[in-house]
C-alpha cells in the first residue's frame, strides 16, 4: 500500500530534472552507456589489444577517439577499427550492442576477432554497413542479422562461418552488396535474395552451397557483380539468367552446373567476364555472345559443348583471354580468332578440332599463351606465329602437324615453353633457336625430326622423354647420339652433304684433305671460345665484340654518325656515361653510351676479367631488357652500344605530364609487370643469377608500346667490379635497400627492394620519397583514421583507377610493400613477385576509394 502511494512522488523530480536541461539529457546519459559499453568490451580483449585500444582512445570525449564518430546528440553512428590484423584479438559476445541505437557503421573487418557473431548483433536497428570480414568468426550467420531492415551492406568474406545462409537475408530489401565468400556455408541460396531490386554485387564463391540458382535472381536487373565459383550449386541454367544492363563480371565456374549458354548473355551491354568452365555445360557456343562488346574474358573451359567455335567471336575487340579447352569442339578454328588483337591468352586444348592452324594468328601481336594441343590439327605451323613475338608458352602437342619448323621461330625471343611433341614434324630444329635464350622447358619427342639439337640449355638438359621418338637427332643430351660433325654449320640437309663433299674428296686428293683437315682443326681451335659473337683484337689496343655487326666497321660507322660524339646527337644522360643516337647507313638507329672517363679506365684495366661476362650480356634475350648489341674499348673512347628504345626511360615519361596522362593504369601496371619479369628472367633463368645492383626508374626504358625495357643489366658488375668499395658505388640514391648501410653484401635482394620503389614510383607518378619512411616507421604508431589513404597517394594526373585496374593496382601496391620490407630475407624472390602479378587479383572488399596505405602493409 504504502510503496504504491510513495511511486508518482519520486517521478515527479525526475520529470522536474529532464525538464530543466532540456530534451537530450536522456541521450547525454545513453552516451555515457555507450563508453561505458565500449570500455567494458575492451576489458575482455587480448592484453595487446587493450594497450593499443587505450592508445587509440584517450581522453574523456569518447566521441573524439579513434575509429569513433558520433551524431550531433553525441551518440555514435560510426564504429570503424579495421585492419589491425593481429593486434586486435578477441571476440565480440560482450560488445553489448543494446547500447548503440544510433549505430549505422559497424567496420571490424581485417582483425583477428574470433568467436559466434552474436545474434544480438540485431538491435543494431539502424545498421545500414557491416563488415566483419577476415576474421575467425566460427559458427553460424545468426538470423538476427535480418532484424537489421536497412542494412546495405553485408560483408563476411573470409571467416569460418558455416551453417547456412538465413532465408530471410532475403527480407532485406536495402541490400545492395553481400559477400559471404571463403567461409564453408553450405544450403541454398535464399529464394527472395533480390526482392528489393537492389542487389549489385553478390559473392559467396567458395563455399559448400548447393542447390539451383533463385529465381529472383533472373529478373535482378541490378547485379554489377555476381561470383557463385568454387560451391556445388547445381540446376539447369538455360533460363536461369536473365538479361542484366550493368553486369560486368559473373562467374560460374567449378559447380555442377548444366543445361545450355543462353543467347541472353549477348544481350548484357557492359559484361566484360563471364566464366563458367568445370561444369556439365552442353550444346554449343551460341553466335549471339559475340554481341557482348566488352568482353574480355571468356572461360567455357571443362565443359560438354559440341559444335563448331562461331566466327562471329572475332568482333569481341577487348577480348583477351579466351578458353574454351576440355569440351566437344569440332571444325575449323576460325580464321577470324586472327582479329582478336587484344588476346593475350588462348587456350583450345582437348577438342576435336581439325583443319589448319589460322595464319593470320601472327596478328595477335599481344598473345603470350597459346595453347592447341590434343586436337587433330593438320597442316604446317604457319611462319606468321612467329610473329607473335610477346609468346611466352606454346603448345601445339599432339594433333596431326606436318611440315618442318618454321625457321622464322627465332624471333620468339620472349619464348620459355615450347611443345610440339606427338605430331608429324620432319626436318631438323632451324639454326635460329640458338637465339631463344629464354627457353627453359622444350619437348619435341615423337615427331620425325633430325639433325642436331641447339647450343641452348633448355635442350642439352632435356631428358630422353622431351627429345626422343624423332628421326635422328644428335647432339650433348642424355639418349641422343653425339652428332657426327662439329655441330656449329649443321642444318637441314648439311649431315649428308657433308658426307659427299667428304667422299668426292678422298676419292679426288687425299692428301689435299690431309692438309685442309690439320688447317681447320687450327682455326677451330682458335675460334671456340668465341662462339656467335665476335671478338677482334687489333694490333693498336681496339676490341670490338658485337652481334651480327662487322666490329670495325661498326665502330667506325658509329664515330661517323655521330660526328665524333658530337653533342648534337647526345639524347642523355645515364648511369655511366652519356648516350648518342646514331644511324647507321644499315638503316638501323642505336644507341651508343660513351663511357665517363672513371668507367672507361676501369673497363681497361678489366678487360681480360670480364669478357666472358660481356659475351653472355650480348647473348641475353627478353622482350623487357635492352638488347646489349655490343661494345667497343679504345684509348680514346669505350662505347657500349644499344638497340633503341623509342620513349627514353620512365622517370622522364613521369615527370612529362602529357607523357604521364598517356600512361594509364592498364599501362602502368604493364610496365611493373615488365619490369617484374626482367627481373625474375635475370634472377632465375640463369645458372648464376645476374643481378642488376642499380634498378631505378632511369633504368628502366619505354618502347613506343610503353612495353617495359630494362637497360643497363649486367653492366653494374662490369663496370664497378671494385666489390670492397660496393657500397659508395652501387645503386641509385633513393633506391638502394637499407641494409647497404650496413653490410657490403649487395644480393638479388636488393634488386627486389629496388623494384618496390619503382612499382611504388609507378603509381604515385614521382619517386615515393617520404612515403618510403612513413611505411618503415610501422604503422602501429599511426592511428588507423589518421592513416593515409590509397586513392591521395596515387598519381593525381589520371582519375582513380577502377574495377580490374583498382584490383590490381591494390595488389601490385601490396606486393611492392612487401618488397620494401626493412629484412632482405623477408622480401619475396622475383620470381613469386612475377607470379603474384599475373594471378588473378582478388576482389576488392571495400571500396578503393577507401583503402588505407597501411592496411596493404599487414597483410
Ligand atoms: C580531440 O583529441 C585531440 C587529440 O587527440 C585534441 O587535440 C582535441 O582537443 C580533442 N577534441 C575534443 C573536442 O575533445
Ligand atoms: C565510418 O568510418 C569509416 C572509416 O573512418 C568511413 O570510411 C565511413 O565513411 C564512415 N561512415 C559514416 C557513415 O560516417
Ligand atoms: C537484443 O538482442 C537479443 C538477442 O537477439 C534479443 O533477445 C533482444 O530482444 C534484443 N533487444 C532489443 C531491444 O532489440
Ligand atoms: C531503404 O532505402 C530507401 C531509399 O534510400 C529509404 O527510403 C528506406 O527508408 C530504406 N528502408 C529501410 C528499411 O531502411
Ligand atoms: C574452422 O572451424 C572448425 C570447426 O568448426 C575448426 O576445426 C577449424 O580449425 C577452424 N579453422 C580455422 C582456420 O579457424
Ligand atoms: C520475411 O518476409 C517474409 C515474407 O516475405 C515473412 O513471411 C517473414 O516473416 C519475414 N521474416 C522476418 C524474419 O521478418
Ligand atoms: C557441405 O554440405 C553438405 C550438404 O550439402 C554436407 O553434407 C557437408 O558436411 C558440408 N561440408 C562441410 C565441410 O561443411
Ligand atoms: C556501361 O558501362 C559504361 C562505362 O563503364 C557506363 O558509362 C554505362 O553507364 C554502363 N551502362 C549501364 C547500363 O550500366
Ligand atoms: C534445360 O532447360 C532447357 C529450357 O528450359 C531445356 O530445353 C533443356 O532440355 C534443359 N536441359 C536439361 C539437360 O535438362
Ligand atoms: C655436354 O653437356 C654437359 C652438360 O649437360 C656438359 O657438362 C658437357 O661439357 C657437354 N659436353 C660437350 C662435349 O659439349
Ligand atoms: C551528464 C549528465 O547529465 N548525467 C546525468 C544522467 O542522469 C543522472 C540521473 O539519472 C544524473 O544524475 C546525471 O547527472
Amino acid at each position: 500500500m504504502a510503496s504504491l502511494l510513495l511511486l508518482p512522488f519520486k517521478l515527479i523530480p525526475v520529470l522536474l530534472l529532464s525538464s530543466h536541461v532540456f530534451s537530450s539529457s536522456s541521450s547525454i546519459n545513453s552516451t555515457e552507456a555507450e563508453a561505458e559499453a565500449l570500455l567494458k568490451w575492451k576489458a575482455t580483449l587480448h592484453k595487446d589489444t587493450q594497450t593499443l585500444l587505450s592508445s587509440l582512445w584517450d581522453g574523456s570525449n569518447h566521441c573524439n577517439w579513434t575509429g569513433i564518430t558520433c551524431d550531433r546528440t553525441g551518440s555514435i553512428t560510426n564504429l570503424s577499427l579495421a585492419g589491425y590484423g593481429l593486434r586486435l584479438r578477441g571476440t565480440l559476445q560482450s560488445l553489448n550492442f543494446i547500447y548503440f541505437p544510433n549505430l549505422i557503421w559497424l567496420q571490424l573487418g581485417k582483425n583477428s576477432l574470433h568467436g559466434h557473431i552474436p545474434p544480438h548483433v540485431g538491435n543494431l536497428s539502424k545498421l545500414i554497413f557491416l563488415d566483419l570480414s577476415f576474421n575467425n568468426f566460427f559458427g553460424s550467420i545468426p538470423s538476427e542479422i535480418c532484424l537489421l531492415k536497412s542494412l546495405q551492406v553485408l560483408s563476411l568474406i573470409e571467416n569460418n562461418l558455416t551453417g547456412v545462409i538465413p532465408i530471410s537475408i532475403g527480407n532485406l530489401t536495402n541490400l545492395s552488396y553481400l559477400f559471404l565468400s571463403a567461409n564453408v556455408i553450405s544450403g541454398l541460396l535464399p529464394e527472395n535474395l533480390c526482392i528489393g531490386g537492389v542487389l549489385t554485387r553478390l559473392t559467396v564463391a567458395s563455399n559448400n552451397l548447393t542447390g539451383p540458382i533463385p529465381s529472383s535472381l533472373r529478373d535482378c536487373k541490378s547485379l554489377y557483380r555476381v561470383r557463385l565459383e568454387g560451391n556445388h550449386f547445381t540446376g539447369n541454367i538455360s533460363d536461369a539468367f536473365g538479361i542484366y544492363p550493368n553486369l560486368d563480371h559473373i562467374g560460374l565456374s567449378d559447380n555442377n552446373f548444366f543445361g545450355e549458354l543462353s543467347p541472353k548473355w549477348g544481350q548484357c551491354p557492359n559484361l566484360t567476364s563471364l566464366l563458367i568452365s568445370n561444369n556439365n555445360i552442353s550444346g554449343k557456343i551460341p553466335f549471339e555472345l559475340a554481341h557482348a562488346t566488352q568482353l574480355g574474358e571468356l572461360d567455357l573451359s571443362s565443359n560438354h559443348l559440341i559444335g563448331e567455335i562461331p566466327k562471329e567471336l572475332g568482333a569481341l575487340k577487348m577480348m583477351s583471354r579466351l578458353f574454351l579447352s576440355g569440351n566437344q569442339l569440332s571444325g575449323k578454328i576460325p580464321s577470324e580468332i586472327g582479329l582478336l588483337s587484344n588476346l593475350e591468352q588462348l587456350n583450345l586444348a582437348s577438342n576435336n578440332l581439325s583443319g589448319p592452324i589460322p595464319g593470320n594468328l601472327g596478328n595477335c601481336s599481344k598473345l603470350f599463351n597459346l595453347n592447341f594441343s590434343k586436337n587433330d590439327l593438320g597442316g604446317g605451323i604457319p611462319s606468321s606465329i612467329s610473329n607473335v613475338i610477346a609468346l611466352h608458352s606454346l603448345d601445339l602437342s599432339q594433333n596431326s602437324l606436318i611440315g618442318g619448323i618454321p625457321q622464322q621461330f627465332g624471333k620468339l625471343k620472349s619464348l620459355e615453353i615450347l611443345n610440339l611433341s606427338h605430331n608429324m614434324l620432319n626436318g631438323s630444329i632451324p639454326e635460329a633457336f640458338n637465339d631463344l635464350h629464354g627457353l627453359r622447358i622444350v619437348n619435341i619427342s615423337f615427331n620425325r625430326l633430325e639433325g642436331p639439337i641447339p647450343n641452348l640449355k633448355a635442350f642439352y638438359e632435356a631428358s630422353f622423354d622431351a627429345l626422343g621418338n624423332n628421326k635422328a637427332l644428335c647432339g650433348n643430351a642424355t639418349g641422343l647420339r653425339p652428332c657426327v660433325l662439329p655441330s656449329r654449320d649443321n642444318h637441314s640437309h648439311g649431315m649428308r652433304t657433308k658426307v659427299m663433299v667428304l667422299a668426292v674428296f678422298l676419292l679426288f686428293c687425299g692428301l689435299l684433305l690431309l692438309y685442309i683437315l690439320a688447317a681447320s682443326f687450327h682455326i677451330c681451335c682458335k675460334k671456340t671460345p668465341t662462339r656467335k659473337s665476335e671478338t677482334r683484337e687489333k694490333p693498336h689496343g681496339d676490341i670490338f665484340t658485337v652481334l651480327g655487326f662487322d666490329g670495325r666497321k661498326l665502330h667506325d660507322n658509329i664515330i661517323e654518325a655521330t660526328e665524333d660524339f658530337s653533342s648534337d646527337y647526345c639524347i642523355g644522360s645515364g648511369g655511366y656515361g652519356t648516350v648518342y643516337k646514331a644511324a647507321l647507313p644499315t638503316g638501323q638507329v642505336v644507341a651508343v653510351k660513351k663511357l665517363h672517363q672513371y668507367e672507361d679506365n676501369m673497363l681497361i684495366n678489366n678487360l681480360k676479367a670480364f669478357e666472358s661476362e660481356i659475351v653472355a650480356l650480348l647473348e641475353i634475350r627478353h622482350r623487357n631488357i635492352v638488347q646489349m648489341y655490343g661494345f667497343c674499348s679504345h684509348p680514346k673512347h669505350s662505347f657500349l652500344v644499344y638497340e633503341l628504345v623509342e620513349r627514353g626511360s620512365l622517370s622522364m615519361v613521369l615527370s612529362n605530364n602529357e607523357e604521364a596522362k598517356e600512361l594509364d593504369w592498364t599501362k602502368r601496371l604493364n610496365v611493373v609487370k615488365g619490369l617484374a619479369n626482367a627481373l625474375s628472367y635475370m634472377h632465375h633463368g640463369h645458372t648464376q643469377p645476374v643481378v642488376h645492383r642499380d634498378i631505378s626508374s632511369n633504368n628502366v626504358l619505354l618502347d613506343s608500346d610503353y612495353e617495359a625495357r630494362v637497360s643497363n643489366f649486367g653492366t653494374a658488375r662490369i663496370l664497378k667490379p671494385d666489390s670492397t668499395n660496393w657500397t659508395s658505388l652501387a645503386g641509385t640514391y633513393g633506391y638502394i635497400a637499407p641494409e647497404l648501410a650496413y653490410t657490403m653484401r649487395v644480393d638479388e635482394k636488393c634488386d627486389v627492394y629496388s623494384f618496390g620503389v619503382v612499382t611504388v614510383e609507378v603509381f604515385m607518378g614521382k619517386h615515393p620519397g617520404d612515403l618510403l619512411s612513413y611505411l618503415s616507421s610501422s604503422t602501429t604508431h599511426v592511428p588507423y583514421d589518421q592513416q593515409l589513404l590509397l586513392k591521395d597517394v596515387i598519381d593525381h594526373r589520371l582519375s582513380p583507377p577502377r574495377s580490374r585496374a583498382a584490383k590490381d593496382v591494390v595488389t601490385a601496391t601490396k606486393v611492392a610493400f612487401a618488397c620494401l620490407n626493412g629484412n632482405p630475407q623477408l622480401r619475396p624472390t622475383m620470381q613469386q613477385v612475377a607470379q603474384a602479378l599475373y594471378r588473378e587479383s582478388l576482389p576488392l572488399s571495400t571500396p578503393f576509394s577507401t583503402i588505407k596505405v597501411g592496411e596493404l602493409l599487414l597483410e
